[in-house]
């Protein structure tokens, strides 16, 4: 529906809305998806000529559209200048960017999948060719290319878990975060695996300038409070503890934030510290009884303060507890600060019990067989 803005004769001031789509030429169908999630319907001028264009991405078992404005009140269907996108898919959301500051706007399309294994399908980026074909569009060809593989944004293409059953970008949208003229990417999805079990897959891809982009989530900070990757961990852990007939100690440790100057500031900081370290106890309460520890009742520590120390003070002060065990992190920059700090820093000559230490990627099966 593409509503006209009108006035009735009334004295008062008042508006009124007219249905003009199918005059102004816009009559494909449109369909938000099975799950009714809302498809992204933008407006964007992707020929450079001032009037706003219209691109509609599509629901499943139907085509993207793309209506060009032709700045008379009406438009003409120009979709065959997007490339061939499996109608299979149900196409989520799409934002619009420059990405690759050529002059003219390029589109990102995020996919939702539930019936796709591990290797597929992705996320797409379109790249507007008006500039390289010198504004104009080539007779019989897209103007439109995904190049999601080879600009490094497919977000879906490694996914944190292991026997996938679906995954789906529900939000996205493009931002110079860095202020470095190169528009950065952040994707929000979620994927499923076949036990049920789901995971943030939220990405933030930050623009190299040279029309590729890397993931700087993790390095970033925009994580899931370590959740997901330290999965191995808490399965060794727990394995563990239940072959030595012992017990399990959970510590998070809510660091001081670098806000104490300014009142009240402090005391959210904390609040919000506590609340998301117990919604990591409940997510590794449910992981463990997936992974079969039903019975197990892990001790829920929460303190304030460095990381290194508190660890430090929790062991002096619990002469029960018989082994750390740490989670090493996925990214290949390294295993994460506190493993580097604890385990081969200034801390490990003194260090009062043993380290054991779990890589990110060890699948379920592999832990089992360890612990
Ligand atoms: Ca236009
Ligand atoms: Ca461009
Ligand atoms: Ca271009
Ligand atoms: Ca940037």
């Amino acid at each position: 529906m593409l509503v006209g803005l009108g006035t009735t004769g009334s004295s008062e001031a008042q508006v009124a809305f007219n249905d003009i789509a199918a005059a102004a030429g816009i009559g494909g169908d449109f369909y938000s998806g099975t799950t009714n999630h809302g498809s992204g319907v933008n407006w964007l001028d992707y020929n450079n000529d001032g009037w706003p264009d219209l691109l509609m991405v599509n629901g499943e078992g139907y085509d993207c559209l793309l209506y060009r404005n032709e700045g008379d009140g009406t438009f003409s269907d120009q979709s065959a200048l997007l490339p061939v996108i499996d109608t299979d898919l149900e196409l989520t959301h799409s934002a619009f960017a420059d990405y690759d500051n050529d002059g003219d706007v390029d589109l990102y399309i995020g996919v939702a999948a539930t019936r796709y294994g591990p290797d597929g399908p992705t996320n797409i980026l379109l790249k507007n060719l008006w500039m390289e074909n010198g504004g104009a569009t080539v007779p019989g060809q897209p103007l439109f290319v995904d190049v999601a593989a080879a600009a490094g944004v497919q977000q879906l293409a490694n996914p944190p878990l292991g026997a996938l059953l679906g995954y789906e970008t529900f939000t996205l949208g493009w931002v110079d975060f860095d202020r470095d003229g190169c528009v950065d990417l952040f994707v929000g999805s979620m994927a499923w695996d076949l036990g049920g079990d789901v995971a943030n897959t939220n990405t933030l891809y930050r623009n190299k300038c040279d029309g590729t982009f890397e993931d700087v989530t993790i390095a970033s900070g925009l994580t899931d409070g370590g959740a997901n990757w330290l999965r191995p961990t808490l399965a060794f852990a727990a394995g563990r503890a239940e072959h030595t007939g012992g017990g399990l100690a959970l510590l998070y440790v809510v660091e001081p934030g670098d806000f104490q100057h300014w009142l009240g500031v402090e005391e959210i900081a904390r609040e919000e510290g506590v609340s998301k370290a117990k919604a990591v106890f409940r997510l590794f309460r449910r992981r463990l009884k997936k992974l079969g520890f039903e019975n197990m009742q892990p001790e829920e520590i929460i303190r304030e303060g460095n990381k290194a120390d508190t660890i430090l003070a929790l062991i002096e002060q619990d002469a029960d507890i018989a082994v750390l065990v740490l989670g090493a992190s996925k990214d290949p920059s390294g295993p994460g600060p506190l493993v580097s700090m604890l385990a081969a820093g200034k801390y490990t000559a003194e260090f009062p019990i043993p380290i054991t230490i779990v890589p990110g990627t060890l699948s379920d099966e592999e832990i089992q067989a360890l612990a």
